[in-house]
């Protein structure tokens, strides 16, 4: 018997970063971290486990992937085949939804859609923190984005206590939008794990950043309750800052920076200095995604358009948690 399950997951951005981990085969974060989940971004997966599969297959936007690309997913599904005490292969058909090809491919959505549909195919009935627990397996930060608005991934110590939890904000977070500004980037990726493994093993800067993320956490958290923007936006704007920060402290030293995102923060700090309030992020990459009060989205956007072009310019609204699209059982001779 075949089973066949598909969901849709958003992205997210964090506002206080996940930089680090603790143990890497189970991800585990070396520090706690919160994000708003978009509207803008998102991806839908549907998963058949079928019986006449001889290995895991993935399609990404109707493309077969290599073995290579096919390699993670084929992973993620292991851990869930042991999990849950199925052996058949899947078939992964798995389609980003982005306004541009902005290299926003979202390992967040991605996986959180993966094992959302997985959950689907065999009529798990999973709580979103199991859910979580099982995104966070794919991709750190896909545990986050089984929720809608804002979510907490809890740092835990072990598989079971880790994962990512709703912060409540009394529908404050619809009031909010982001505004992705996609900037040129000429520079050699350095991927996000290997990335955050850099800073972990040889960034002098490193425990600095684990003692303010966890203050930071906690001053998100509270302007969060009290729908206090100026304060959830200047805590996130420096917590990236220290995100990036500990990347030049690293052997050998990386910036994920270029000249582009320079301007971008700077046109921020003008914006603000002409009475919008705004505040910028950062992640493994060069783009700059600024928060912004829905009720100045238009006036920040204008702004941006006279420095950028507008294929450059994604705005995004507060979006929802994990959507189940296909809970469908199909018999042998179908
Ligand atoms: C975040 N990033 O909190 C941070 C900020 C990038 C910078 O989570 O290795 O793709 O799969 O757990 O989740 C990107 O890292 O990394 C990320 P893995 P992931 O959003």
């Amino acid at each position: 018997m075949k089973h066949i399950g598909k969901a849709r997951a958003y992205t997210n951005i964090a506002l206080i970063k996940y930089w680090g981990k603790k143990d890497e085969q189970l991800i585990l974060p070396m520090n706690s971290s919160l994000s708003l989940t978009l509207d803008a971004f998102y991806t839908e997966t549907e998963v058949t486990f079928d019986p006449a599969l001889s290995q895991d297959c993935f399609y990404l936007n109707d493309r077969l992937q290599n073995k290579e690309q096919t390699k993670k997913i084929s992973k993620f599904l292991t851990i869930f085949r042991n999990k849950y005490s199925i052996s058949h292969y899947a078939s992964v058909d798995s389609r980003n939804f982005v306004p541009t090809a902005a290299g926003l491919a979202s390992s967040a959505s991605g996986l959180a859609a993966l094992a959302g549909a997985c959950s689907a195919a065999l009529s798990l009935e999973l709580s979103p923190q199991e859910l979580s627990k099982l995104a966070r397996r794919g991709s750190g930060s896909a545990c986050r984005s089984i929720f809608g608005g804002f979510a907490e991934w809890r740092k835990g110590d072990s598989d079971d206590t880790s994962f990512a939890v709703q912060v409540p904000a009394s529908s404050w977070e619809n009031e909010l939008s982001m505004l992705f500004i996609l900037v040129n980037d000429t520079q050699k990726d350095v991927s996000s794990r290997d990335g955050m493994k850099r800073t972990v093993d040889t960034s002098i800067f490193y425990q600095g950043w684990l003692t303010g993320a966890a203050d930071d956490l906690e001053l998100a958290k509270q302007a969060i309750a009290e729908n206090n923007f100026s304060a959830l936006g200047e805590v996130a704007e420096s917590n990236a800052l220290r995100m990036h920060g500990t990347t030049l402290g690293a052997v050998p030293p990386f910036t994920y920076w270029s000249p582009d995102s320079l301007k971008a923060m700077n046109l921020v700090r003008s914006c603000r200095m002409r009475g919008i309030p705004c505040y910028f992020t950062m992640d493994a990459g060069p783009n700059v995604k600024v928060l912004v009060q829905k009720k100045d989205q238009e006036k920040l956007y204008h702004f941006f358009s006279e420095h950028f072009n507008e294929k450059q310019l994604i705005l995004a609204n507060t979006g929802p948690g994990l959507e189940i699209l296909k809970p469908e059982r199909l018999m042998d001779n179908d």
